[in-house]
């Protein structure tokens, strides 16, 4: 009876005490041991209770991205997406508005945004004409069909990678997407800098990716409470513009049959 089958006979010995005794009962529970083993339970922090280990300050990355362009000339890496790969934020709020990228003015607004794995991004249509939003990406591969001013499609993102987006009608309108292991990303701005806080300490690897560069990793150190600043110089001498095919794999048709019906 008093063991309750762990071999700790001496456990069920005070359940069965305290049951019997409610005064002893009390006077076991504010005991000190058991004071200790509570303190040690309970998440927040008692009264009188030492304070528990405080978790260290988070420190900061910044950085700079600057592409290389053909003639040794070096330019601001607007566009360029940074991450922190891999790393979770701990107080990360999942409850945040959905990113979107729109139609305007024939063109995707923004050209380049930044999600992680497993958000939605919606595809709201603001223009006057009507467009189709489809991507052949491996990473992700749809088509949300012809819609009108007014209307939108969502998409969810599963795999990591750059998803590159069209539309079936007008060639000139191209997006990217980069979908993420991290809760630490950022799309960077004309000024090509990036500051990415309340990043944990330790060893991170930096992910940098821009439309005209391969994506470049590098290790860096973050210490508590500090910034670690960085440079990346993205080789970009060698790109060139490329067309692409329409949905169906073929040339779009040309510009006279973009009619004003769409
Ligand atoms: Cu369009």
């Amino acid at each position: 009876m008093c063991n309750d089958g762990t071999g700790n006979a001496l456990e069920g010995g005070k359940a069965l005490r305290m049951q019997a005794e409610p005064q002893s009962w009390l006077v076991r529970l504010t005991g000190a041991p058991v004071l200790a083993a509570l303190a040690a339970l309970i998440p927040f922090e008692a009264p009188g209770q030492p304070a528990p280990t405080p978790t260290p300050a988070p420190g900061q990355v910044r950085v700079r991205v600057l592409l290389q362009e053909v003639g040794d000339v070096r330019t601001p890496g607007i566009d360029a997406v940074v991450w922190l790969d891999g790393l979770r934020r701990p107080d990360f709020d999942p409850n945040q508005p959905r990113k979107r990228i729109s139609q305007r003015d024939k063109r995707f607004d923004p050209a380049v945004e930044v999600v992680r794995v497993g958000d939605e991004v919606d595809f709201p249509n603001f223009d006057r004409v009507f467009h189709n939003v489809f991507s052949l990406s491996e990473v992700a591969r749809f088509d949300l069909g012809l819609y009108r001013r007014g209307a939108s499609r969502t998409v969810r993102f599963e795999k990591p990678g750059v998803v590159r987006i069209y539309c079936n009608i007008h060639p000139q309108m191209a997006a990217y997407l980069v979908v993420v292991r991290s809760d630490f990303a950022a799309r960077a701005p004309a000024t090509g800098e990036v500051l990415l806080e309340g990043v944990p300490p330790g060893r991170h690897i930096l992910s940098v990716w821009h439309p005209k560069a391969e994506v470049r990793g590098l290790g860096i150190e973050v210490a508590s409470g500090q910034e670690s600043a960085n440079e990346v110089v993205l080789d970009v001498s060698g790109w060139r513009p490329q067309g692409h095919k329409n949905k169906y794999g073929k040339d779009y048709p040309p510009p006279d049959d973009d009619t004003s019906r769409y």
